[in-house]
């Protein structure tokens, strides 16, 4: 990604800030112009961009040899940005829903003093921008139905998949016993990949007049890879340096169904069962460090380590079989950037 592709993004980032705080269909004053204005530079271009930056670089896949003009450069962008603000939306509910300290090197918006359950709303805020956003820039595209459905597919997918990681954690029902890797899969399949990986290239092939039906290999590997990907959050969230993830994990805390738990009832014997059954779920700092340690005794860093290798391997695996040189790129190129990350 060229930096000054970058520096084109966030420019565009500014005109539909603009917009937004200036959106006619809103009688604004100073305090709530300033609350907007204040509310999205702190939730949505701190993080890595990867989601939106990857609409714009998908779509330059797919056009090949052939520049792309201002104009398709400013909507691709536009799309780009449409997914950061769904990601900011999700963020900072699921902050609260979490109980979350940092994010992004920063505390989590509703730990602002002044902010707290006005977070809430600031969350249906940011969703309600993106059909803003889709509404202005794309009404006269033939797409603009497709792309509104897929951001409510999309939406309805994450909320689902959000539904059974909180539903599982139930207080009462704290039982270990019940967590397995299907239903890991599950939860991350809905809550993470679809909103992380399917939709930048789904929004990418619209734009390029494709038709989504004729997509669906294209969509299972990008599935794949974001199942892929949220295992490494699970990884992260406890083996990740904060300073490098910009959060502190809570998994462990919040009795998540996390690749990690789920990786240690495998390979535990009856006594670090008992042991993770005691202490798993627990606010405290103690038993938090006993399940990390358990964690450390039963070697997950080097499971981990084989699953991404040979995850890594059948998803190149998988997307060689692909007819398209093109969307051979652009899957590879989204590979390419998640493949061993830190952060
Ligand atoms: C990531 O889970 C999933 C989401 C952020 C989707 C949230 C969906 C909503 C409808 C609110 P996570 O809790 O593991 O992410 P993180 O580790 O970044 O907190
Ligand atoms: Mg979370
Ligand atoms: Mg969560
Ligand atoms: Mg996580």
């Amino acid at each position: 990604m060229s930096s000054d592709l970058k520096s084109k993004f966030l420019e565009v980032y500014e005109t539909l800030k603009s917009e937004l705080i200036h959106d006619p269909a809103f009688e604004f004053d100073d305090d709530s112009r300033q609350w907007v204005e204040r509310m999205l530079d702190y939730n949505v271009p701190g993080g890595k961009l990867n989601r939106g930056l990857s609409v714009v670089d998908s779509y330059k896949l797919l056009k090949g040899e052939e520049e792309l003009t201002e104009d398709e450069v400013f909507l691709a962008c536009a799309l780009g940005w449409c997914i950061e603000w769904l990601q900011a939306y999700f963020l900072v509910l699921d902050d609260i829903m979490d109980e979350s300290r940092t994010r992004r090197g920063q505390p989590c918006w509703f730990r602002l003093p002044k902010v707290g359950m006005i977070a809430v709303n600031d969350g249906v805020v940011l969703r309600n921008h993106i059909p803003r956003i889709l509404k202005k820039h794309f009404r006269s595209k033939s797409y603009y139905v497709d792309l509104l459905d897929l951001f409510n597919e999309v939406e309805f997918q994450t909320a689902s998949g959000q539904m059974i990681d909180l539903i599982t954690t139930l207080v009462g029902e704290k039982y270990l016993s019940k967590y397995s890797l299907s239903i890991h899969r599950r939860i991350v399949q809905y809550k993470t990949a679809y909103y992380s990986f399917y939709i930048p290239v789904a929004c990418a092939l619209l734009m390029f007049g494709e038709n989504l039906d004729d997509h669906v290999q294209v969509k299972d590997v990008l599935v794949e890879m974001g199942t892929y990907f949220q295992v490494q959050d699970d990884y992260l969230d406890c083996f990740g340096a904060p300073e490098v993830i910009g959060k502190i994990g809570t998994d462990i805390e919040d009795f998540k169904c996390s690749w990690l738990v789920v990786k240690a009832l495998e390979l535990a014997n009856e006594e670090q069962k008992k042991l993770l059954n005691e202490n798993y779920g627990s606010k405290d700092p103690g038993s938090v460090e006993k399940v990390k340690e358990l964690y450390h005794t039963l070697n997950l860093q080097g499971v981990f380590e084989d699953y991404e290798n040979k995850t890594h391997e059948k998803l190149v695996k998988s997307i060689e079989t692909h007819p398209s040189n093109a969307v051979q790129a652009v899957l590879k190129s989204f590979l390419g950037k998640i493949y061993k990350r830190q952060k």
